[in-house]
């Protein structure tokens, strides 16, 4: 761990592990579809609508390599059931954007979109906790294209397919709308997602 890293709370429980899941060593790669090829020419981070931002923003990618950086020290938990603990995560938090936007009282929730049309949702206030991170190296080391290379999002205090890969633009909403894999189709995941609740699926229709 690191000094100066902001500690996911999560973290500093006495036990770790929340119910149903088990300790991984490795790091497995899960995603669905392919790995994306990254084109810095015409990668970019765009944040909408207006008006729940005052203005739309799209960071270039030299612009969003010059955005400050922090640290988060936290663990990941997927629904399908392996948590690894320990991850030591660097790159931009993600309440820097309020720097940029000014996000009005209205929007309560934020679909986030990646490469090749994969999107999750989730709470405003769970996007912009203290240890939610645009993170682009893990452990040191940049990002390997299966983890998410160049950008990704960790939210270390939900279920891991809210840390989305890829990731490229930000929409926030004042209604939560299903995202890829909280679509009944795609499994009906949970729309909040807290692995200590063990929400894992949407409550039945
Ligand atoms: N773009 C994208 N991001 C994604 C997913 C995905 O299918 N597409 N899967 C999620 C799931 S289910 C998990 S568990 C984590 C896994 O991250 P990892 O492959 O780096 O371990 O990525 C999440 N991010
Ligand atoms: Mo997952």
């Amino acid at each position: 761990m690191s000094d100066d890293a902001i500690i996911s709370p999560d973290t500093r429980r006495g036990d770790r592990l929340p119910p149903g899941q088990s300790l991984t060593r490795k790091w497995p790669v899960l995603h669905y579809g392919e790995v994306p090829e990254f084109d810095p020419e015409s990668w970019d981070l765009t944040v909408f609508p207006v008006p729940l931002v005052d203005q739309a923003v799209a960071f270039t990618w030299p612009q969003f390599q010059a955005l400050p950086r922090a640290k988060v020290f936290a663990d990941m938990h997927c629904v399908t059931r392996w948590s690894k603990l320990d991850n030591l995560w660097e790159g931009v938090p993600t309440r820097e954007l309020l720097k940029h936007v000014t996000v009005s009282p209205a929007a309560k929730f934020v679909m986030v979109h990646c490469e090749y049309g994969f999107t999750t949702n989730l709470p405003v206030d769970d996007f912009f906790a203290d240890d939610a991170l645009f993170a682009t190296h893990h452990n040191g080391q940049p990002l390997d294209p299966d983890h998410g290379h160049p950008v990704r999002l960790v939210i270390p205090r939900l279920y891991a397919w809210k840390s989305a890969k890829w990731v490229r633009g930000v929409e926030f909403m004042t209604d939560d709308r299903a995202g890829f894999w909280e679509e009944w189709q795609h499994g009906g995941y949970h729309m909040r997602g807290d692995p200590w609740a063990e929400e894992r699926h949407r409550p039945g229709e």
